[in-house]
């Protein structure tokens, strides 16, 4: 229920249909000097879960990201700023190019949900992953974080919300960015690994000049002996 004077945020129906109920009471004798004036809103049928960046797949909540169209922008969750929607999965797919990585920074994240945010307790959750199926290598992300980056380990990265059929939050804002690595990185392990060849190979070296050495003071010693 809404009432009182403030701008409520965005509301987004989970299906086709959307019912609002406007109900008017006298008000007490009090405050009848005060004018209210009902509301004014605006209406729109989306088919992209209000999501505008990206490229949508099909009528799906999955949205494609490449590279070679956009080197940063913003994504978030459904109906942000306003509640996200119960009982979906939403993906946000990352593709760069072979010398990029995706850098991901949230500027708000409130997911409704708690702890390890796992099937016990309820929650809903964010899935980080550096391929299409599950990876292991990251929690879920549940609850209100502060700011936070995730980088990929490679040219792909997938973002995936889950929510459930019961409690909603507000969801999650960030800033994807397809970072270059620096070619100089490559070029480094290449001599690192040419100096530690070299290094290698001059070993055998010291056990020569050592009996060099070990000789001088033979023939030092004979010298003197005679
Ligand atoms: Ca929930």
């Amino acid at each position: 229920m809404l009432c009182g004077a403030f701008l409520p945020k965005p509301i987004m129906s989970n299906g086709p249909r959307l019912q609002l109920q406007f109900v008017g009471q006298h008000p007490p004798a009090m405050t009848n000097k005060v004018q209210y004036y009902g509301f004014r809103a605006e209406y729109r049928f989306l088919t992209n879960f209000g999501i505008m960046s990206g490229i949508q797949k099909g009528q799906d909540c999955a949205f494609v990201y490449n590279s070679s169209e956009r080197i940063s922008g913003l994504f978030h969750s459904p109906n942000f700023p306003g509640y996200y929607l119960e009982n979906m999965v939403c993906h946000y797919y990352f593709y760069g190019a072979s010398d990029e990585r995706v850098v991901l920074h949230f500027t708000y994240f409130d997911v409704e949900g708690i702890g390890t945010c796992d099937h016990q307790t309820a929650s809903d959750y964010l899935e980080f992953s550096n391929f299409m199926s599950t990876d292991r290598k990251y929690s879920r992300y549940c609850g209100k974080l502060q700011n936070f980056e995730m980088r990929s380990d490679g040219r792909f990265f997938r973002v995936t919300l889950h929510s459930n059929d019961r409690f909603v939050a507000i969801g999650f804002r960030a800033l994807y960015t397809f970072e270059t690595i620096p070619m100089n990185n490559s070029n480094n392990d290449l001599r690192e690994t040419a100096s530690m060849q070299s290094y290698v190979s001059s070993a055998p070296l010291k056990p020569i000049l050592f009996k060099f050495f070990q000789l001088f003071i033979f023939v030092l010693i004979l010298t003197n002996g005679i």
